[in-house]
């Protein structure tokens, strides 16, 4: 098999770069390891930035999100009893879109086999070769054949757990965190038109949802926490206790879904390597308390589209030699900006009365300074895109 851009994971990175290259005549093959159902079922993120939507509805991808999406221009963070509003529409003139990220890669997937393009699911064995001068990828295909798929360029988008960042050895920068996300998605209409991010005593809570008839929630648990541990009645306790405020009410209902994610800040540099370039979550990965994972993996792959379009298109090598520079600069910002957020939040030693009240003022700060909010407002809508 021969394509232009042989790209490995059908997540949010890869199936937007293939729809955004398709735009400009190039052609890719997309690979992936999991069944059609598993990708479009698996429950992940929730919120798209300003430049995310604004990005979708440009390439004719936002026609769903447009008419079932939520529209919010705030959130609230809840402590010390009280409630706290950041209104974004008022700090920054933008806002953001609840729509999950499995329906971003059900539009996606359906985009591209409308367009006739290829996606091959439950692939396996795969490996990379020739990054330097004559790119190769090497799977098994679903109907168990051994494949080769020549390419002029590689776009590993294959997740935190794919093969394709171990085909090179780029500097790691970790840290992970004392605790996870034990999160749930309940069919219990929400009572509250807004995210809520609560710091409590007991741990952080965040309040959010998917529809007008699902709610999704989070609690912060240890960090070896087993899901199964946890009954339903006792996470509806805890996050009742943790969400409590005056006049706030949540609905309880059926868990359709509940899962653990791990809490880690980790970096690969550079995201190239020869004809290979990483992108998302095989790049990098934030605390989801920024909201920004998915979102920082749309804004790498649209940087990597442009490049690739350049070099392939008309030899001009100037994109994708500053590809990890470029993206390396929004990362880190959202790095730092997911990081303090998590930081801010979460009860880390509970006997660590000091850090507790560091939270508490930056908390009162955050809410009470209008230059404050606005930083937060601005970095959680999103910066423009190409704006570090
Ligand atoms: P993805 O991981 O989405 O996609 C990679 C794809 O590659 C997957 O489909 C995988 O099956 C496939 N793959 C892996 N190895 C392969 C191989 N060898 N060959 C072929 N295919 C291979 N972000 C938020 O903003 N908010 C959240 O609440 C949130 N919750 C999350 C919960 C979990 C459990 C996880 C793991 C992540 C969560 N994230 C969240 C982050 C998440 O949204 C990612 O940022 C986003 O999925 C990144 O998209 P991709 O880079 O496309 O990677
Ligand atoms: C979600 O709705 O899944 C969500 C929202 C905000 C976050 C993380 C997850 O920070």
């Amino acid at each position: 098999m021969r394509t232009q851009v042989g790209i490995v994971g059908a997540g949010p990175a890869g199936l937007l770069l293939s729809h955004l290259l398709a735009r400009q005549g190039i052609d890719a093959v997309v690979l992936e390891t999991r069944s059609r159902d598993y990708v479009e079922q698996r429950v992940r993120a929730g919120v798209l930035e300003h430049p995310t939507v604004e990005l979708l509805r440009e390439v004719g991808l936002a026609d769903r999100l447009d008419r079932e999406g939520l529209p919010h221009e705030g959130i609230s963070l809840r402590f010390d009893g009280g409630d706290h509003r950041i209104d974004f529409a008022d700090l920054t003139g933008r806002g953001i879109v609840v729509y999950g990220q499995q329906e971003v890669v059900k539009d996606l997937i359906a985009a591209r086999l409308d367009a006739g393009g290829d996606i091959l699911f439950e692939v396996s064995d795969v490996a990379v070769a020739g990054l330097d001068d004559d790119p190769l990828i090497t799977f098994t295909d679903a109907d168990g054949r051994a494949q080769e798929l020549h390419c002029a360029v590689i776009a590993g988008c294959d997740g935190f757990h794919g093969i394709t960042r171990g085909a090179f050895a780029p500097e790691m920068f970790e840290r992970d965190y004392p605790f996870a996300w034990l999160g749930i998605l309940a069919k219990a209409a929400p009572t509250h038109h807004e995210l809520v991010y609560a710091s409590h005593a007991n741990g952080f809570a965040l309040y959010s949802m998917r529809s007008p008839e699902v709610t999704r929630l989070y609690l912060q648990v240890p960090p070896d926490t087993d899901a199964s541990t946890w009954s339903d009645g006792q996470v509806w306790d805890e996050l009742g206790t943790r969400l409590a405020a005056d006049g706030f009410h949540l609905n309880e209902g059926p868990v359709l879904e509940k899962s653990v994610t791990a809490m880690r800040s980790v970096v690969a540099e550079p995201m190239r390597h020869g004809r290979l370039f990483l992108a998302g979550d095989a790049a990098h990965i934030v605390p989801p308390t920024g909201a920004k994972g998915m979102n920082l993996a749309i804004a790498d792959v649209r940087v990597l589209a442009e490049a690739l379009t350049g070099y392939l298109r008309n030899g001009d090598e100037s994109g994708i030699d500053a590809y990890s520079d470029t993206c390396l600069r929004r990362v880190w910002r959202a790095e730092h900006f997911s990081w303090w957020m998590t930081s801010m939040l979460h009860t880390f030693d509970t006997e660590d009365a000091f850090t507790r009240r560091l939270q508490l003022s930056q908390l009162r700060y955050t809410v009470s300074s209008r230059a404050a909010a606005t930083s937060l407002a601005e970095n959680y809508v999103g910066l423009p895109h190409g704006a570090l």
